[in-house]
């Protein structure tokens, strides 16, 4: 017998089960043996809204909520204040990573509490002394020739002038100094005007920058007009309520030496700090929660590494605002072969979070984001937000060189216990600060790898790119937003289904001679 067409929806009633299966079903369906991302896929549902419509606000830690669910990874090839500062912009957040001294940290997190969009925080700075030829050779350089010109020649002196291309381009003498060519009479602006009042001078003035000056006349930032040409805006800027600088982490490791790092990152305005371990479950750990807990009670921290439920129950009972799942399944990674401890991602990550979310504290799925697809299925397992390093390596924003190596634009990538990075370490801190090395420990056994990836372009591009991909996800499985998504796979709404490795096959590009995979415009 055919049905009526007519019934198709109402017939459906009938059946007892759902398509598919419940997340804990996804789960038990391979109890002997973990899940990773790329083993199971999320079923479509109705779609009924614009994926631009899909909310992804989601929080970081208790306190924390922010517009897009992308954190940038503590390490010393992804987030410096550079990264940090374009996350938090694009509605994410950055953590500045510890490879460094705790100065050099602490003024990276500055830079990112005191940047203005607009406002060039750290300009080239000149003192009168310079010569004119010196100015043309910086033009060479740089690329521009208008450099504010202070008494000591830098950022917070007295600001004494401006020189500008139109000063020293047909100036004939390139011994002569600065001073003797320099535009004295300048239009500045006071400490604490608006972009738009800024704006204005500079249209009023009809100048290229504007000098802005505090109360002593000392040079605090610089505006320029090609660069408010150029200027976004950012509307899922993660910011402070009160002070509206944007929202800023850093991590720090669980020595002694740390707990004098923390006090100068909260100095600088740290909001977040990440206790950075691949085991977060050391009493080294526990101690330092309750020291950072007495001591500042409103700083925000996230604790990890975790894969457990038995390391996420001490770590929540000991204070933690959030929690980093993930041992060993960084793309970066060779912990699990090396320690033989860890946990696939997928069955870790739903682990933790159906404990921890018990509690109110979120998780952040950390290691192995490789794609939009693993963000949205850490989401749909429980996480609040994902961490990435691979996946944002080799963009602009991160620190280092851009090098050619078989025609194509790289740049370094490496793990934190890479033998590189801890060397690096080594070199970086004197014996009593270091984290690793003690006179017992003069061997050092590597947990990753040092690697290059290919230029991927500005985080200005590739983050939206992210943002608008996760919507589409969402959308596809008719969901408006992450929260709904949390409530509808722990209703069992949200269906999944497990893998084979001929799926995963079949989900790939495949039977093409080939082809060039372009990710967004
Ligand atoms: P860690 O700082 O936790 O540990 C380094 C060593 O110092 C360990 O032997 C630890 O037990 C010891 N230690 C820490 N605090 C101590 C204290 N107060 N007193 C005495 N000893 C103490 O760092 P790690 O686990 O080696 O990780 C190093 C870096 O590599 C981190 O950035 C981490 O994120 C990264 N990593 C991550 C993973 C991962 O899978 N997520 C795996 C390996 C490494
Ligand atoms: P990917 O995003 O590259 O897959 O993974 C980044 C994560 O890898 C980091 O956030 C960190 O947790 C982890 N990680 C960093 N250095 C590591 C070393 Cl040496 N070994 C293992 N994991 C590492």
């Amino acid at each position: 017998m055919v049905l009526d067409t007519a019934s198709a929806t109402s017939y459906l009633k009938n059946y007892s089960e759902k398509d598919g299966l419940s997340v804990q079903e996804l789960i038990d369906s391979n109890k002997f043996g973990g899940l990773t991302y790329n083993d199971f896929l999320v079923l479509p549902g109705l779609i009924s809204f614009p994926s631009s419509q899909v909310s992804l606000d989601s929080k970081l830690t208790k306190k924390i909520t922010l517009k897009s669910p992308f954190v940038s990874s503590p390490m010393d090839t992804v987030t410096e204040e550079n990264m940090a500062i374009h996350m938090a912009l694009l509605g994410g957040i950055g953590i500045i990573h510890h490879n460094c001294t705790a100065e050099e940290q602490a003024d990276m997190v500055r830079k990112v509490k005191k940047y203005e969009n607009g406002f060039i925080s750290d300009p080239v700075v000149i003192s009168p002394e310079v010569t004119v030829g010196e100015v043309k050779e910086m033009k060479r350089q740089l690329g521009f020739s208008s450099y504010p010109v202070t008494e000591n020649g830098k950022l917070g002196g007295k600001l004494v002038g401006i020189v500008t291309s139109r000063d020293v381009q047909f100036h004939e003498d390139d011994s002569d100094k600065v001073s003797a060519v320099m535009t004295t009479q300048l239009v500045t602006g006071q400490e604490g005007i608006t972009l738009d009042q800024g704006n204005e001078t500079l249209r009023t003035s009809k100048k290229g920058k504007l000098p802005i000056i505090d109360a002593q006349g000392n040079l605090v930032s610089l505006i320029s007009r090609t660069d408010l040409q150029k200027n976004q805006t950012y509307p899922l800027a993660s910011k402070s309520f009160h002070s509206k600088q944007l929202l800023c982490g850093a991590a720090i490791g669980t020595i002694e030496a740390d707990r004098e790092r923390l006090d100068k990152l909260v100095e600088a305005g740290l909001d977040v700090v990440v206790l950075d371990s691949s085991n977060g479950s050391s009493v080294f750990q526990l101690d330092m929660i309750k020291w950072i807990k007495s001591k500042y009670p409103e700083l925000q921290v996230i604790a990890g590494n975790v894969v457990t439920r038995e390391q996420a129950a001490l770590l929540i009972e000991a204070g933690a605002d959030g929690l980093r799942i993930g041992m060993g399944s960084g793309s970066i990674c060779i912990t699990q072969e090396v320690m033989a401890c860890g946990r696939p991602q997928g069955t870790a990550v739903y682990n933790v979070t159906e404990f921890a979310n018990k509690f109110g504290v979120p998780c952040i799925a950390d290691g192995g984001i490789g794609n939009i697809g693993h963000i949205t299925k850490a989401l749909a397992l429980g996480a609040s937000c994902v961490m990435m390093g691979g996946l944002l390596a080799g963009t602009s924003e991160t620190p280092g060189e851009y090098f050619y190596r078989d025609g194509k634009r790289l740049k370094t990538y490496r793990g934190m216990g890479s033998i590189d990075a801890m060397q690096q370490t080594k070199q970086n801190a004197n014996a009593s600060t270091s984290r690793y090395f003690s006179e017992a420990d003069k061997v050092l056994v590597a947990q990753g790898v040092s690697g290059a990836v290919v230029d991927k372009g500005s985080i200005t591009k590739f983050v939206p790119y992210l943002f608008n991909g996760l919507q589409h996800s969402l959308q596809d499985i008719g969901l408006q937003s992450v929260e709904e998504l949390r409530a509808k796979v722990d209703s069992g709404d949200v269906r999944f289904e497990f893998r084979t490795a001929s799926a995963q096959f079949e989900g790939g590009v495949h039977g093409l001679h080939s082809y060039e995979k372009r990710l967004h415009n």
